[in-house]
């Protein structure tokens, strides 16, 4: 998997030195490329905002040295092209899931008020938001999605922390968890974890998934296949 981003703030990307995500790139399964979008600038002030057509306030990203840098990184549109905008569809599993699928993606990170609608028009895929609240640029966004995806690619997560999480694909929120030592400042781990019967203990962790999902999530529950959470039924043995 490659990433490609291009952002007038290349310094955000440092932190993917660091963390499960920088192992990754070590280790060559995963490649994140950088490009400052001001190397593609032609005047000697490196210019890369202007004021928008029509007033308003603040300044725009103007779509010359976007367009030259996109020509250098991947000029026959050879990756999906993502431009990280609060204006954009809702980032979710399902679209990390169906990103993780690409073989390179290139990420636009706006600064400012934005980019000149001309460059999203001319060059790019689709537009993505992490979420409904207002950032200074698309910089976390794109580490925010980075992140997730990398969670798919093999080599990043643990053998078992993927298959974990397709026990979790029910649509509720995750049960509480326990370690180490059994009882912490007199609070005790509960009972049932410590028993062993794993039929009790998977129905404790289900009524505390409903019961959390219900307090945070309503929506969620809205949307879940309660079928789902009805006892299973025995499945009938060969003779
Ligand atoms: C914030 C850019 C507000 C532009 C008329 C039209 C990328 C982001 C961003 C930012 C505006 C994401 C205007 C969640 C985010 C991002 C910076 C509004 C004014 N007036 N996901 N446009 N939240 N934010 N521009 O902020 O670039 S993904």
């Amino acid at each position: 998997m490659k990433f490609d981003i291009l952002t007038v703030f290349p310094e955000y990307f440092d932190v993917l030195k660091q963390s499960l995500v920088g192992k990754a790139i070590e280790g060559g399964v995963f490649d994140v490329r950088v490009t400052n979008i001001r190397d593609f600038t032609l005047d000697k002030h490196k210019k890369t905002d202007d004021a928008p057509y029509g007033g308003g306030a603040g300044m725009l990203m103007t779509p010359e040295p976007i367009a030259r840098a996109i020509e250098a990184v991947d000029k026959n549109h050879e990756a999906w092209r993502v431009y990280m905008s609060p204006r954009g569809a809702r980032l979710n599993q399902q679209r990390v899931e169906s990103l993780a699928n690409e073989q390179r993606i290139l990420i636009l990170c706006g600064d400012y008020e934005g980019v000149d609608q001309r460059v999203l028009d001319l060059y790019f895929d689709e537009e993505l938001s992490i979420g409904d609240y207002v950032l200074t640029g698309g910089e976390l966004p794109a580490l925010v999605t980075i992140n997730a995806v990398a969670r798919y690619i093999d080599g990043v997560l643990g053998s078992n922390a993927s298959t974990e999480e397709e026990s979790f694909a029910n649509g509720l929120l995750e049960y509480p968890q326990y370690t180490r030592p059994e009882v912490f400042k007199g609070v005790s781990v509960p009972r049932v974890l410590l028993d062993g019967n794993h039929k009790d203990i998977e129905a404790w962790r289900l009524e505390k998934s409903l019961e959390i999902t219900m307090k945070n999530r309503p929506d969620l529950l809205a949307e879940a296949d309660v079928c789902e959470f009805l006892p299973k039924k025995k499945k009938k043995r060969k003779k």
